[in-house]
């Protein structure tokens, strides 16, 4: 690895002055690989480097664009990896695909870089590819600059192997006279001040901008109100009867863009219950979410969403699956409910401690979604920012229950986080509240709070 250090710094890939990283901070060391491609023995060496560096087999291999591409390229013709390549822009004509080439979902693919600051680019890479189901469990890069990377990608599943670090590099550099031992100085005192670069989160589009995007008329109606109403919060009127619930979404009805039945807990359920319920939503304007959580195998969910005494479809807006029976449950919801203009979350995730909505369950969900996307309009989930699928599409929404002023949980395994932590940290769009506005002194002003912390957190994190 010696001589590839010096011989990189004799091609001048390695440059000490003030320089902006793409992170945005300012480092008085640079390296530019690009250089790379004018020397083609050294470029098969970097290539045949990377691959030795590779740890575990893999079926496919991918460079992050544009200096890792070239270098990619060496490294899958040398060793017959099958390479794939990842749009930059995705182009909204012809077969407008963000990944080029052939592969199919369970391949391994390996990304390939040249240099890490933060994880950043490695991440933009990875996410189309798994979006695609393709896995992505190990990146290759020729300089690990040691400033976060290899931990940032580590928390979203992804192991980095360097050939070395820039530490190492410098190190080298000065046994062997070429840089002053003020330069290796100013450049470690660098490096020890930035350690942890944190890859910003880009900003979220507004939930306005949102509703343009999706194609489900439930969905696209929910972002509308949502906007409107300045609203993002959901009421889970998990109350002891019809009567009560038709009372507490008329007083919380102005504060709530969604509101959140569970109709067969209700003893004084009649079948006028539905119309009264729309009645008030139009009133306030918010949309009936039927907590049903439809399980069950296609034919039978048809059944259970239109008929029995409930009717579910005839005054839900929206109601929600599992896909423990696989997508043909989305198909039999979607045979009654599509026509009717209705919309489907999927649980991704719950808020309950030990569930076992995690994962590749949680990943599955995100692939049904996507080839539904006309019926389904988004997630129950919990922590949608930390999925490895990456940003999942804006135009589903996330509804994330558990949701109190402060965190902690119940004696029954819900876990409790707050408005901020929820659409701020994990990434969600709507809190879904129950026991935290029913058992209130008084529900219409806990509504009222919990809305505006909602929609406070909301403004922080999107470009609105
Ligand atoms: O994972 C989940 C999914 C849902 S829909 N965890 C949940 O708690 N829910 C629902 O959200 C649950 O059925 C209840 O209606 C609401 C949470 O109520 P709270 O009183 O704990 O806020």
């Amino acid at each position: 690895m010696e001589s590839l250090m010096l011989e990189l710094h004799s091609i001048g890939a390695v440059k000490f002055g003030r320089f902006k990283l793409k992170t945005g901070i300012t480092s008085p060391i640079y390296i530019d690989l690009r250089l790379v491609v004018s020397y083609p023995s050294l470029l098969s060496r970097v290539a045949d480097s990377l691959f030795s560096a590779a740890s575990a087999p893999f079926d496919l291999v991918c460079g992050v664009p544009y200096t890792a591409l070239p270098i990619a390229t060496i490294l899958s013709v040398a060793r017959s990896v099958p390479m794939v390549m990842r749009r930059k822009e995705v182009k909204d004509y012809g077969t407008a695909r963000a990944i080029e080439g052939v592969y199919s979902a369970g391949q391994i693919c390996l990304v390939v870089e040249d240099l890490v600051t933060s994880g950043a680019s490695v991440l933009e890479t990875a996410a189309p590819l798994r979006s695609e189901g393709i896995e992505v469990r190990d990146a290759v890069v020729v300089i690990d600059r040691e400033q976060g990377g290899r931990e940032n990608l580590a928390e979203k599943g992804i192991s980095l192997h360097a050939l070395f670090t820039l530490s190492e590099m410098i190190d080298v550099l000065l046994k062997s006279g070429r840089l002053s031992e003020d330069t290796v100085a100013e450049v470690r005192a660098f490096l020890d001040e930035n350690r942890r670069v944190v890859i910003p989160a880009p900003p979220r589009l507004s939930y306005g901008q949102r509703a343009a995007l999706a194609k489900n008329p439930a969905g696209k109606k929910l972002f509308e109100v949502m906007e409107e109403k300045q609203s993002n919060l959901c009421l889970a009127a998990d109350v002891p009867t019809a009567k009560e619930l038709l009372y507490i979404a008329d007083k919380v009805g102005p504060e709530i863009c969604l509101l959140k039945t569970h109709v067969d807990i209700l003893p004084d359920f009649t079948p006028n219950f539905g119309s009264q319920l729309r009645l008030i939503a139009e009133r306030h304007n918010f949309l009936i979410f039927e907590d049903r959580k439809f399980a069950d195998i296609g034919n039978t969910v048809t059944m259970q969403y239109e008929g029995g005494i409930y009717r579910i479809l005839d005054w839900a807006d929206i109601v929600n699956a599992h896909i423990i029976s696989g997508p043909g449950i989305v198909d039999g919801l979607k045979l009654k409910g599509l026509m009717q203009g209705r919309g489907l979350l999927l649980l991704a995730e719950m808020s309950s401690a030990g569930n076992l909505a995690q994962g590749d369950y949680t990943s599955t969900a995100v692939k049904i979604a996507e080839e539904h996307s006309e019926f389904v309009i988004g997630f129950i989930s919990v922590s949608p920012a930390s999925w490895q699928t990456g940003r999942v599409n804006p135009a589903f929404v996330h509804a994330t229950p558990g949701v109190q002023m402060v965190s902690g949980r119940d004696s029954l395994g819900q876990q409790y986080n707050t408005p901020s932590t929820v659409i701020k940290e994990r990434g969600s769009d709507i809190i879904i509240v129950g026991r935290g506005i029913i058992k209130a002194a008084n529900p219409a002003e806990a509504a009222r709070d919990y809305r505006r912390q909602g929609w406070d957190a909301y403004k922080a994190c999107c470009s609105y």
